[in-house]
C-alpha cells in the first residue's frame, strides 16, 4: 500500500537500457517528487555511475532484496526480470509499473494509459503493466474517437524505430549506415537482416498464425485498455531505419459518422493529443517533429470512402517517451495523486 508522503523513494530497474535512461531523464525533467532514486540493473553494470539531478548514482545489481523500503518501481529489463522481480518486489510493499509485456494480458493487472483509462489504476494489486508502445499512441488517439463514436474496427500499419529493440539496436542501425557509405559490407546481429536503407516487416516473435507477437500485443492490449472486446484490430508491424519514434498509418471504421472536420475537432480537445494537419503547407506528423515529446501526433486526417463511416489517420510519437517512460512516470504521478 502507497501511503501519502511528501517525497518517495523510487528505483528504476533497466536503469542502463533505452528505456531505463529516459524514465530517468522524465523523471527528473517532472521534478517527480523523490526522496531518493536507486537504480539496478545487472552484474554487468555494477558500479556505474549515472546521473540525476547533476548527482552521481551507483547502480546496482538487481536481487530480490532491494525492494525493501522502496516506494514505486519502474521496471524495464525485459519480460523475464519482470515475471520473477515484480511479485517479490509487491510483496515487500513496493509499486511496479512494469514496461515489459509479463504482465500486461494478466486479468489482475490493470493496464493503463493515464489518457485514457486511469480508473484502472484503483484496483491494482502491487502491479501495473505499461503497454506496449506501439499500442501507447494509437489508444491515445483512438479513445475520444472511440467515445464520440464507437470505433468498430481498426486496421494499424506500424513504422517503429529502432530505439524500440533497445542500445544494441540503435549502434546496430548508426555502424550499418556507416559501414554500406564506405562502401563495406554488413553483417546483421541484432535483426535477421540488414536495417539500414531496408524496412522489416518483422517485430518480435512470428506466430503459428502468420502474425508477430508485436502485432498480436496491438489486438489484445488494445481491447483490454479501452476496455471494449467488441473493437477488431489487424495490425501489421514494420521496423523502419529511424532511430527514435515510431508512425501508425490507422485506418477506423466507426458506428457512426465523423467527418474529417469532426475528427480534428474531437482530437484537438484530446489530452495527450497534437493535431498536426495542415497537409497544404507540408505540415504532418513526422518522426523528426515527435522525437522527445511526449504528446501523440495526428494528422493526414481524412474519409475513407470505400466504407460506409471510415476515417485514415497518420501518427507519430516518441515511442521512448509516450510509448515507455513517460507513460510509466504518468502512471505514478497518478498513483501518488490518488493517496493524496
Ligand atoms: P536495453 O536497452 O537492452 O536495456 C535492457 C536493460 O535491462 C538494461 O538496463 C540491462 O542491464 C537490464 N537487464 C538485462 N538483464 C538484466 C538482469 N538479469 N538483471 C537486471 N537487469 C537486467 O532494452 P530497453 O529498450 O531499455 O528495453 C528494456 C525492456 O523494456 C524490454 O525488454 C521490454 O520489456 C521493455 N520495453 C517496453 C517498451 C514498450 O513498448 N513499452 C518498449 C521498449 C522496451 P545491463 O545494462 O546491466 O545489461
Ligand atoms: O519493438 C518495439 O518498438 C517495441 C518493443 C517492445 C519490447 C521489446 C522487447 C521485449 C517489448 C514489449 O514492450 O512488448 C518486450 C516485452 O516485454 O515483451
Amino acid at each position: 500500500m502507497l501511503k501519502k508522503k511528501d517525497k518517495y523513494v523510487v528505483a528504476v530497474v533497466g536503469a542502463t537500457g533505452a528505456v531505463g535512461h529516459e524514465m530517468i531523464a522524465v523523471l527528473e525533467e517532472r521534478n517527480f517528487p523523490i526522496e531518493k532514486l536507486k537504480l539496478f540493473a545487472s552484474e554487468r553494470s555494477e558500479g556505474k555511475v549515472l546521473n540525476f539531478h547533476n548527482k552521481g548514482i551507483t547502480v546496482e545489481i538487481l536481487t530480490e532484496n532491494v525492494f525493501e523500503g522502496i516506494d514505486i518501481a519502474l521496471f524495464s529489463a525485459g519480460a523475464e526480470r519482470s515475471l520473477h522481480f515484480a511479485p517479490v518486489a509487491a510483496r515487500a510493499g513496493c509499486i511496479v509499473v512494469d514496461n515489459s509485456s509479463a504482465w500486461r494480458m494478466d486479468p489482475g493487472v490493470p493496464l493503463v494509459v493515464p489518457e485514457v483509462n486511469p480508473l484502472d489504476l484503483k484496483w491494482h494489486n502491487g502491479i501495473i503493466a505499461n503497454p506496449n508502445c506501439s499500442t501507447i499512441q494509437m489508444v491515445v488517439a483512438l479513445k475520444p474517437i472511440h467515445d464520440a463514436a464507437k470505433i468498430k474496427r481498426v486496421v494499424v500499419t506500424t513504422f517503429q524505430s529502432v530505439s524500440g529493440t533497445g542500445r544494441k539496436a540503435m549502434e546496430e542501425l548508426l555502424h550499418q549506415t556507416a559501414d554500406i557509405l564506405n562502401f563495406k559490407d554488413v553483417k546483421p546481429t541484432v535483426y535477421p537482416h540488414q536495417i539500414a536503407f531496408n524496412c522489416l516487416p518483422h517485430i518480435d516473435k512470428f506466430m503459428d498464425n502468420g502474425y508477430t507477437k508485436e502485432e498480436i500485443k496491438m489486438v489484445n492490449e488494445t481491447k483490454k485498455i479501452m476496455g471494449d472486446n467488441s473493437i477488431k484490430v489487424t495490425a501489421t508491424t514494420v521496423r523502419v531505419p529511424v532511430f527514435r519514434g515510431h508512425s501508425e498509418s490507422i485506418n477506423i471504421e466507426t458506428a457512426k459518422k465523423l467527418s474529417p472536420d469532426d475528427v480534428r475537432a474531437i482530437l484537438a480537445k484530446a489530452p495527450g493529443v497534437i493535431v498536426y494537419d495542415a497537409p497544404e503547407k507540408n505540415v504532418y506528423p513526422l518522426q523528426t517533429v515527435c522525437a522527445g515529446r511526449d504528446e501523440v501526433y495526428v494528422g493526414r486526417i481524412r474519409e475513407d470512402d470505400t466504407i460506409e463511416n471510415g476515417i485514415n489517420i497518420w501518427i507519430a510519437a516518441d515511442n521512448l517517451r509516450k510509448g515507455a517512460a513517460t507513460n510509466a512516470v504518468q502512471i505514478a504521478e497518478k498513483l501518488i495523486e490518488m493517496v493524496k
